[in-house]
């Protein structure tokens, strides 16, 4: 996953939706507060759809998952500019410090908050401690100006036109996806998310993790993957960079994740990666009302007594909608 960067858009309520994404990443990073961080991101979220300039407190709460508390703030902000509690966040060193910290792929909220109190305060201090990095960690600080760009449309096609090249020469029974934000046609993605599969593996096979691996080694011998965070049986996250061009433009190294995905379990998976996770939790939701249980591998009626019972078969994830009886949303549609 990338860290959440939000993309920047020219939407009428861009600094109410500002301040929610602070006060957001505050609550997860800070104090550890999912369900905080999860009530002021959705609010950013419906406010970075709506059309209009929202002009009140009142006016914002009328959207459903917008309360009391967050009108409250856009009253505030509307009338003074600013935000007394960002005021006071801001100021604290440790806060900002940690709000820093975990910036770097792999330095979740808990890592972040142990080198605060070691003293290490920003990338500069991590840097010159690697010795206390783990792997992840020393990548993340290594490539962290880098990772903080986002990467132009552009240059995902190309990115994914080399990476599908080499996964088609290996084996052309390979299917791979782009999924993320890409796929929801963003014009730019934090990073770039590949799903996998092969006809040959099924969920009832034993694993076959080479059926990952070999897509790895061969994007690493062309240069393509340059530093791997982790390689498991059916996840790869790692670092991939364009290769060298005639243009004096300096290369920007790109986090990439790499998903194999039992073939019987592509679109569940699909439906999950492509996002977004705001998105994501809303079908769910929608699905759980329905009495189906969904998640990346499956759909599953739920049961009178409660238990999930069989996979029901999926063979697009148009399927999926149909069974929970949701109006099918193309990827472009999934943004919030
Ligand atoms: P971005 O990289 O352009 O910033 O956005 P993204 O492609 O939407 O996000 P991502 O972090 O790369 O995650 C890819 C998808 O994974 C996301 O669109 C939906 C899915 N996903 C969830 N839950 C979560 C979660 O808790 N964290 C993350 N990072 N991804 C999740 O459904
Ligand atoms: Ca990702
Ligand atoms: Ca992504």
């Amino acid at each position: 996953m990338s860290k959440r960067k939000a993309p920047t858009t020219d939407n009428p309520n861009a600094d109410f939706c500002d301040f929610l994404m602070e006060l957001a990443n505050y609550e997860k990073n800070v104090n550890r507060q999912m369900h905080k961080y999860n009530v002021y991101r959705k609010a950013a979220g419906l406010l970075n759809k709506h059309p209009t300039r929202i002009k009140s407190g009142d006016e914002a709460k009328k959207l459903e998952g917008i309360g009391k508390q967050i009108g409250k703030k856009i009253d505030e902000f509307i009338a003074t500019g600013s935000l007394a509690k960002l005021d006071k966040i801001r100021a604290s060193d440790t806060n900002v410090a940690i709000t820093e910290l975990t910036k770097v792929t792999g330095v979740g909220p808990a890592a972040a908050q142990k080198f605060v109190q070691e003293g290490i305060m920003s990338i500069e201090d991590l840097r010159k401690n690697v010795e206390k990095l783990n792997h992840h960690q020393q990548i993340g600080v290594k490539y962290f100006e880098d990772f903080e760009k986002r990467i132009p449309r552009e240059e995902m096609e190309k990115l994914k036109e080399i990476a599908f090249g080499v996964i088609k020469k290996i084996d052309d029974e390979y299917t791979a996806d782009v999924c993320g934000s890409f796929r929801r046609g963003a014009a730019s993605s934090g990073d770039i998310d590949i799903l996998l599969t092969h006809p040959s593996f099924n969920s009832t096979d034993k694993k076959q993790p080479e059926l990952l691996k070999n897509v790895v080694l061969q994007l690493e011998k062309i240069n393509f993957i340059t530093d791997r965070l982790s390689l498991g049986d059916s996840k790869f996250m790692g670092v991939c960079v364009l290769p060298e061009s005639d243009e004096e433009t300096k290369r920007v190294f790109r986090r990439i994740d790499i998903r194999l995905i039992p073939h019987d379990q592509f679109y569940p998976a699909l439906l999950y990666f492509t996002g977004s996770d705001i998105f994501n939790k809303n079908m769910r939701a929608h699905a759980l009302e329905q009495g189906f249980t969904l998640n990346e591998y499956s759909i599953r009626p739920v049961g009178s007594t409660g238990t999930p019972g069989e996979p029901l078969p999926v063979s697009s994830e148009e399927d999926i909608f149909d069974y929970i009886d949701y109006k099918f949303k193309k990827p472009s549609e999934r943004n919030e």
